[in-house]
């Protein structure tokens, strides 16, 4: 189904439209005069929750979700609702909550715009308050999968992988944890809120544990290298850390499982004009609404402790090996959208579409993949990589998904060494030098202190690191390069401290200055 985009500012007068929910949804599928829209494909009220999701950003909700509804729909399995779990704020839960789970996707196409409801959330929980049902949830023996979309740095990971144990929050939630151990057949009921969503999974694992013992399997869905390895990297660091959980650290070694993924979907912050275009088209408020482009790719490494939704009968891949799929997609596609979002924000561009519009840009871009990052690549099956390329510089080129520069810029010091420092590293190994990803760097050393566009756009630095890393690029400009160089936190010694790299990226960073300097 497909409609025609809608100029939002004639949809004022459904401002005031009722909210979407199990029960005004009936209303809106017998609208006989709106334009399409796809109700759910199974009836949400018929989903038993069989995943608990951590992480419930727009991604989740654009991509995972409806690829579990739709293998939901393929098969009449109905064991696979989600609970969605929020991370620091309790806002999306309270979004959802009066929603009944339910809300819109936005698919912008370049031509067309479709709308679907999706109902695969069956509930929605912040661990603020809602600790207890979740870590009751996580131990139910009729959850299979605990899935992750929690961003880079949320995983509180020290430098080089393995849990921060140093971070408050997570200190916190060891403390409860071996508080939990201590006595294991006390019910949930009055767990301590978790701080961090790693403390929430070793928690549900520990009252799993001590209750069904049921295998289950951690599917991690962030734009990490070994993303699965990462986690359960995380997983038995944290145990190792906690006296007494010897007896769980071995259950969990034994009955839970952490395969990788790769993950695909260019989802752009929803907006106003995004809320109001859907309203006008469902007859109905949602405040739950994502966007999307119409390109969506899943593939998940078949190793699952216990049962799983059937999502390859829903457009997934699942393999024995997603380790070169992860690695291309890395390299190639976020390596390119946070280059060309670092440029394209220096240059005044709004949006990664106009950033990739300009010449210049787009050639930086291109050679970025060209001369660095393919003679990295090992193909995936049937993959041909420069194809790849050219349909990944497509996607970004839709102008209708509005996908900011300053979104995709956030966070650089949690996404460059998965996006552009392995790949320098590799060429380093095999003698040459990276100079196209020593201009990628530059880009971001650049924005960090420049903080503003040449056209005076003032371009805020939205990272954990950014006190650090405004302090590293505050100073004179000579030396600016070698002082980001030198934060291990971001670059591995590998990288930082090869002299081939640090040459390329002053040289880099010098010819950028000048042209990003505000007019
Ligand atoms: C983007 C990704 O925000 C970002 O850093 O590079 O979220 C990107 O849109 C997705 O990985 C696409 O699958």
């Amino acid at each position: 189904m497909t409609t025609t985009p809608t100029d939002a500012t004639s949809t004022d007068a459904s401002a005031d439209a009722p909210l979407l929910s199990l029960a005004t949804l009936a209303a809106a599928a017998s609208r006989t005069t709106a334009p399409a829209w796809t109700p759910p494909a199974v009836d949400p009220r018929a989903l038993e929750v069989g995943i608990v999701h951590l992480g419930l950003g727009a991604f989740h909700r654009a991509h995972q979700a409806v690829h579990t509804e739709d293998a939901a729909a393929a098969t009449g399995d109905t064991r696979w609702g989600i609970l969605g779990v929020t991370q620091r704020s309790a806002r999306v839960a309270e979004q959802l909550a009066p929603q009944d789970g339910l809300y819109g996707v936005l698919t912008k196409g370049r031509t067309e715009t479709s709308l679907r409801v999706v109902g695969s959330l069956r509930g929605v929980a912040f661990p603020g308050t809602h600790t207890p049902e979740v870590l009751d949830r996580l131990a139910a023996s009729t959850t299979h999968v605990v899935s992750l979309t929690v961003t880079e740095k949320g995983y509180r990971r020290a430098p080089g992988g393995g849990p921060d144990l140093a971070d408050a929050g997570t200190q916190a939630d060891l403390t409860a944890l071996a508080a939990e151990l201590g006595a294991p057949g006390a019910d949930a009921t009055d767990a301590r809120p978790a701080a961090t969503s790693m403390g929430l999974l070793v928690r549900g694992l520990a009252r799993r544990h001590a209750t069904s013992g049921a295998p289950v399997t951690v599917v991690c869905c962030d734009n990490m290298v070994d993303n699965g390895a990462q986690v359960r990297r995380i997983v038995t660091g944290l145990l190792d850390a906690v006296p007494g959980a010897e007896a769980l650290r071995a259950w969990v070694e034994e009955s839970v499982r952490f395969p990788g993924t790769m993950v695909d979907r260019i989802v752009p912050a929803t907006t106003e004009e995004h809320r109001a275009e859907a309203r006008a088209v469902l007859g109905l408020r949602d405040e739950g609404l994502v966007v999307g482009e119409p390109f969506t790719q899943w593939v998940v490494e078949d190793d699952f402790a216990g049962p799983r939704p059937a999502w390859e009968r829903a457009g997934a891949t699942l393999t024995h090996d997603v380790a070169p799929y992860e690695r291309a997609k890395l390299r190639v596609l976020n390596a390119t959208h946070s280059t060309l979002a670092y440029l394209g924000a220096l240059h005044g561009y709004r949006t990664i579409a106009e950033a990739v519009e300009d010449p210049t840009l787009a050639q930086v871009a291109r050679a970025l993949i060209d001369e660095d990052v393919l003679p990295t690549l090992t193909a995936p099956d049937g993959l041909d990589l420069h194809a790849y390329r050219d349909s990944v510089l497509e996607r970004f080129a839709n102008p209708n998904t509005g996908h900011t520069t300053i979104q995709v810029a956030m966070d650089g010091s949690q996404k460059l060494p998965f996006r552009l420092l392995a790949t320098a590293a590799d060429r380093l190994a095999a003698g040459a030098v990276p100079h196209a990803v020593a201009r990628a760097v530059a880009a971001w050393v650049v924005f960090v202190r420049r903080g503003a566009s040449v056209t005076g756009d003032v371009l805020p630095l939205d990272d954990p690191l950014a006190d650090v890393l405004k302090a590293a690029a505050a100073g004179p400009e000579d030396g600016l390069a070698d002082r980001v160089l030198d934060l291990r936190a971001v670059f591995p010694a590998e990288v930082g401290d090869s002299p081939e790299m640090r040459t390329a990226v002053r040289a880099a960073v010098r010819e950028l200055l000048p042209d990003v300097r505000e007019a």
